[in-house]
């Protein structure tokens, strides 16, 4: 293999080709990462520009919107239209889907800036969207999923994608301003040793799930018992550490969110379809993620995912 850089866009040009594609996608792909590209910038810069604080509105979910989610937002949506190929757009920071085009061919969801709190602390945030062939019903099952990824901005800037052939990590290199494949066909390791997961709020989890969590906190060698505690608190970076790593991410439902926080079509959907595709597994309840029909753009469930034999640990303690 030559070692010459294979650059995220060389990478989706080839994909398109082994899928005698039309180019669509692989225009709607190079128009998110030309606009992550821009994000990055000014969130590394988030601390020097006023881009920092609120915009004193609130969104859908009653959270305060930061500067920096609406610029993220507005930036998204403005690119996204000059692409021609957005029938529907969805985004986290919209009330409403939007339609851009009814002769286009696919509809995005996305989150622009998921834990957007981090910058502030400068930890990590991220940006995650969700591509269909557009249909008739707006809202499908998440298996119907056509691409999924997200950016993360971390240490360094990460753009995650599976076209539905496997999950592959491009890392930006800021020198020529591209992505350049830095870890070709994720594939996670089968079990890991870190949960993920808010204890703040474990006074309020389903018994089930308290259960469980207790369970991995007991010493047992042979279990690789106490695992460790990681949480981030930005599902980007936490479910890019499972992804890598292994191990077991959770957000059940709790007294503040009784249906669950994360929500179906911007979060769990573009996430399951990845940590699927590398080899693990995603369920709300006991049923598959990709499996449920959404009825509501901002539909919010339960979420565990993570490697497979950590999931159907889980899923034998909820049985
Ligand atoms: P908590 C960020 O606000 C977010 O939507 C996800 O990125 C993250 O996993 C979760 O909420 C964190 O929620 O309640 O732990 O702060």
């Amino acid at each position: 293999m030559s070692n010459k850089p294979f650059s995220l866009t060389e990478f989706v040009l080839q994909d398109q080709k082994s899928h005698q594609a039309t180019g669509n996608l692989t225009l709607l792909i190079e128009k998110i990462e030309y606009t992550s590209r821009i994000i990055a910038s000014h969130i590394r810069q988030a601390g020097l520009v006023d881009i920092l604080g609120t915009t004193g509105t609130k969104n859908t979910f009653k959270e305060e919107v930061k500067k920096i989610d609406e610029f993220s937002n507005r930036l998204l949506i403005e690119n996204l239209q000059q692409t021609n190929c957005v029938n529907y757009l969805a985004s986290e920071e919209l009330e409403k889907p939007m339609l851009v085009d009814k002769n286009a061919p696919y509809s995005i969801f996305f989150d622009p800036l998921d834990g957007s709190a981090n910058t502030d602390i400068n930890a990590p945030i991220g940006t995650i969207f969700s591509i269909y062939h557009h249909q008739r019903e707006l809202l499908q099952k998440g298996f119907e999923q056509v691409a999924a990824g997200y950016i993360l901005y971390g240490t360094s800037v990460m753009f995650v994608l599976t076209t539905g052939n496997g999950v592959n990590g491009f890392t930006l290199d800021p020198e020529i301003g591209s992505y350049l494949l830095s870890h070709p066909d994720i594939s996670m390791p089968s079990f890991g040793n870190i949960y993920s997961i808010n204890e703040g709020e474990s006074l309020s989890f389903p018994q089930k799930t308290q259960e469980f969590l207790s369970f991995l906190k007991q010493e047992d060698q042979a279990t690789k018992r106490p695992y460790k505690l990681r949480y981030i608190g930005a599902m980007v970076a936490d479910v890019h550490r499972t992804l890598l790593k292994g191990g077991i991410f959770l957000y059940p439902a709790t007294k503040k969110n009784p249906h669950g926080k994360l929500r179906l079509l911007y979060e769990a959907n573009p996430m399951a379809f990845l940590i699927t595709q590398a080899g693990g597994m995603a369920v709300c309840g006991n049923q598959h993620i990709l499996d449920l029909q959404p009825h509501h753009v901002h539909q919010q469930l339960p979420v565990v995912l993570g490697s497979k034999d950590n999931v159907e640990l889980y899923l034998q303690y909820l049985s």
